[in-house]
């Protein structure tokens, strides 16, 4: 069991921009991270298997929705505390921050944003307090990148509809309670329903074999003629701004998240290149492991920067979609350099779970490539200072 060590890492004094109660909810969810989730997160990770009782505590420390409004369960809390909180639970574990970012920002939110009122009451409360656990199902085995291709359809058949097709690489799905699907209805519209556990058709085997986010369940969702009924539909969104929507939230709290990932890397890195004699020497001492460093903490500076003023806009509704964009390739690519440069300055000891570096290396893998891969950011960004679409 690894005692976790880690240390707080702010060069430019950016906690100076947060406020006491931002400060004072990083202290809470950091102190709840290392008494319940570090000592145990190596062990889920190695077996492959997802810590599933660790949902409630997740509930009961406010990671789920913290930014939906408090009449719903939510936290009531500001965007810059939303991505506080997912950067410490990254800071942990890449597959943890998903659990979290699935559960806020793919279930609670489209069913806050685009739900009706009853459909508010009866899942939102629920869902905030980990009692119903949810996942989001976009991609499909033929349509990744470009999900508007999607081939999962809704039929209309009287008080129901009949929802048939599959999708993939979802998360949470082999023990979601519900799942936020999208599919097209027999006009071609991509709509969005709640399908609920239990559903007849409805089933979600589990992908094996995974290398990466291993303590994060991943699963297929199968639709054999469900039947949903009409009350399930999202009613006040239509088209792929829908689950675009959704998404803009979600890769928000990743470029917060996986600067927590770049943050527990260096922290390590530091610690033993400190500790690590070599040549006589501690090896920190070496020009070439003092220029692995000082890059790491330049780039999580300019990371933390840039996610904090993303954060003050929106706050203030003003961050587009593309900022988000920007902001999520950057922190991942920060993030998974930064965890190969210190895998490296460990040595051998970097590839074993006695030390963190190498399980978010491997995390990171998926982060670069889930809610958008690291090309598809790069070509939102270029066609949005070009004006000209590479995707069409
Ligand atoms: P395009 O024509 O550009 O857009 C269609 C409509 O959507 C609007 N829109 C957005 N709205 C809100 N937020 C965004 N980020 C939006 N991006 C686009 C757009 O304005 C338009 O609206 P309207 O009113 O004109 O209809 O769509 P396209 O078909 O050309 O696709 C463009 C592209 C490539 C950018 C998009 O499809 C894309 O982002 N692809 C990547 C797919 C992706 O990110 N999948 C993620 C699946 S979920 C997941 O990975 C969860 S992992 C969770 C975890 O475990 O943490
Ligand atoms: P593809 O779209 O087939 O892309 C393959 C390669 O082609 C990539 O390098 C891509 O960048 C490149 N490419 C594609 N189009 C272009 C282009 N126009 N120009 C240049 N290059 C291009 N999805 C969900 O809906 N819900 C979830 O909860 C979820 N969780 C996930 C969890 C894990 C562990 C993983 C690995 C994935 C998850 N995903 C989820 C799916 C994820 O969003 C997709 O894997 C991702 O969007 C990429 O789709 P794809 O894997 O089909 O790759």
């Amino acid at each position: 069991m690894r005692t976790d060590q880690y240390q707080h890492h702010d060069y430019y004094l950016v906690d100076d921009l947060l406020t006491t109660e931002q400060k004072l909810i990083r202290e809470t969810v950091r102190a709840w991270v290392k008494k319940e989730l570090s000592p145990i997160i190596e062990d889920y990770a190695q077996r492959a298997e997802f810590p599933k009782h660790i949902v409630k505590g997740l509930g009961e420390i406010g990671a789920f929705g913290p930014n939906i409004p408090a009449e719903y369960g939510g936290g009531g809390l500001d965007e810059i505390t939303y991505g506080i909180i997912m950067q410490e639970l990254e800071r942990c574990d890449s597959g943890i921050r998903s659990t979290a970012s699935v559960q806020g920002s793919l279930v609670m939110y489209p069913i806050y944003k685009y739900g009706s009122e009853e459909q508010r009451k009866k899942y939102l409360p629920k869902l905030a307090k980990g009692e119903w656990f949810g996942c989001f199902g976009l991609t499909e085995p033929n349509h990744g990148s470009n999900p508007g291709g999607m081939e999962t359809t809704i039929k209309e058949e009287g008080d129901y509809y009949i929802l048939n097709g599959a999708k993939t690489w979802i998360s949470n799905a082999p023990y979601a309670d519900i799942a936020v699907v999208w599919a097209k209805n027999e006009a071609g519209k991509i709509k969005g329903l709640v399908v609920e556990r239990g559903m007849e058709g409805f089933t979600t085997p589990t992908i094996h074999g995974k290398w990466s986010l291993r303590a994060s369940t991943t699963g297929e969702l199968v639709f054999n003629n469900v039947k949903v009924p009409k009350e399930n539909i999202l009613p006040n969104v239509e088209g792929l701004k829908g689950p675009l929507g959704c998404l803009s939230s979600a890769r928000y709290g990743i470029a917060w998240g996986a600067i927590g990932a770049a943050l527990d890397c260096y922290d390590t890195a530091l610690r033993y290149a400190k500790e690590r004699v070599q040549f006589g020497k501690p090896i920190a001492q070496f020009q070439l492991q003092q220029k692995k460093l000082a890059e790491m903490i330049t780039e999580i500076t300019k990371a933390q920067l840039l996610v904090w003023r993303l954060g003050t806009l929106k706050n203030e509704g003003k961050a587009t979609p593309t900022q988000i964009s920007m902001a999520k390739r950057n922190s991942c690519e920060i993030a998974l350099n930064i965890a190969r440069e210190s895998r490296q300055i460990l040595g051998g000891m970097g590839i074993v779970g006695e030390y963190p570096i190498m399980r978010h290396l491997m995390n990171l893998e998926t982060v670069i490539t889930y809610e958008g891969t690291h090309d598809i950011h790069l070509l939102i960004t270029g066609h949005d200072v070009t004006g000209l679409n590479a995707f069409h």
